[in-house]
């Protein structure tokens, strides 16, 4: 997550302040609203399952940040495509505990990436659940969604 703030530190910093938004993505239960409660500072526990989208907006530093937290079951994953105009970047949440999940986050991934909204912007990828039994560390996550065959095909940051 550090990365994200270092981004944005990198983007330079504006004498008044900037908005900035951020989609967060992933599959349902990858743990996009936990990530998003811990960015806010609030505790990660007990988030229930998000029905369509929800908006959160906090200041970070000179930055305005509005983060979409959008649900990710499969029926409403195309609706994620709405958003993706307004989105300087996105945060892409795996579950990484969820080993027989892999190949549908990686196909969804996939359809983020190259989405000509997103082709190009930044896209931080966070291997979430790292405290889960069994959970892939971070290369065997990057080998599981060829993640860098992916970033080269989509002009990715
Ligand atoms: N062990 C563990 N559980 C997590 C972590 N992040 C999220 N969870 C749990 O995973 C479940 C789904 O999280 P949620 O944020 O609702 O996922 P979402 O559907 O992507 O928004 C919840 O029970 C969370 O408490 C994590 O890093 N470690
Ligand atoms: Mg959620």
């Amino acid at each position: 997550m550090e990365n994200c703030w270092k981004f944005l530190r990198r983007c330079g910093r504006p004498e008044r302040s900037r908005k900035v938004t951020l989609a967060i993505l992933g599959l349902d239960n990858a743990g996009k609203t936990a990530t998003v409660r811990s960015i806010e500072g609030e505790n990660p526990e007990d988030v229930s399952p998000t029905v369509g989208f929800s908006a959160v907006d906090l200041k970070k530093g000179c930055y305005d940040v509005s983060l979409f937290d959008l649900g990710g079951g499969e029926r409403i994953r195309d609706i994620w495509k709405h958003y993706f105009a307004e989105s300087h970047g996105v945060i892409f949440v795996v579950d990484s505990s969820d080993v027989q999940r892999m190949t549908e986050t990686k196909d969804t991934l996939a359809n983020v990436l190259k989405h000509p909204r997103i082709t190009g912007k930044p896209v931080l990828l966070l291997a979430n659940k790292q405290d889960r039994d069994g959970a892939l560390r971070e290369a065997d996550v990057i080998y599981r969604l060829s993640l860098e065959n992916l970033m080269h095909q989509n002009n990715c940051r």
